[in-house]
């Protein structure tokens, strides 16, 4: 029995990149799942990894690997490879830093545009959300162009406090939904 997802993802491990500028939270979000607790972070050269066992919600008892890559210019080549062939892609944001939004945007919009993340699940996770003057989630979505993105890709964006974990779960959920639904449909299509 179970949710009505069981079948299809429960028993294997789902493989999630996380990307964002630097900054934006990515390592928070990484911990933060992983311990249930605020971890303080220094910038991450290089990335993390962590197998993490998501412990709320629909995606309770779901197994992912997650891939936390370094936010930083220099190392935003790197985002390519990580991303390639992911079952989700977890875009982080953070939502008071309006002055590199446009930035954000580009650097997203790229990595949706290779050709090997083509209909790969998108959160967005607009993080930060415990600070004055964060942009609201609709405002986010605006500037991120989220509506230009090929219509193959399916997206949430989730409001979030990354230190305090809240939204985390449920982003995860959305997640897990819209992976579940593309695995559904790509299967479909190969029996046809
Ligand atoms: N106020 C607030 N600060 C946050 C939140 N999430 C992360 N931070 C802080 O933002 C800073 C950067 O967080 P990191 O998780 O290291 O950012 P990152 O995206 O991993 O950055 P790079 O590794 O350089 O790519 C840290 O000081 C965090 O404590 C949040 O939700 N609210
Ligand atoms: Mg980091």
């Amino acid at each position: 029995m179970g949710n009505s997802f069981s079948n299809i993802a429960a028993f294997q491990s789902l493989h999630i990149v996380l990307l964002g500028l630097d900054s934006a939270g990515k390592t928070t979000v990484l911990y933060r799942l992983k311990f249930n607790e605020f971890v303080n972070t220094v910038p991450t050269i290089g990335f993390n990894t962590e197998r993490i066992k998501l412990s709320n919600g629909t995606a309770k008892g779901i197994s992912c690997h997650f891939w936390d890559v370094g936010g930083q210019e220099k190392l935003r080549p790197l985002w390519k490879s990580y991303s390639r062939c992911t079952d989700g892609i977890i875009y982080v944001v953070d939502s008071v830093d309006v002055d590199r939004l446009e930035e954000a945007k580009t650097e997203l919009h790229k990595v949706a545009k290779f050709a090997e993340n083509q209909g790969t699940p998108l959160l967005v996770i607009a993080n930060k959300q415990d600070l004055p003057k964060s942009l609201p989630v609709h405002e986010i979505e605006k500037q991120l162009a989220l509506h230009e993105l090929s219509p193959s890709t399916t997206y949430h964006v989730q409001p979030a406090c990354a230190i305090i974990g809240e939204g985390l779960h449920e982003g995860m959920d959305q997640l897990y939904e819209m992976i579940v639904k593309r695995r559904k449909s790509l299967k479909q299509k190969k029996k046809r």
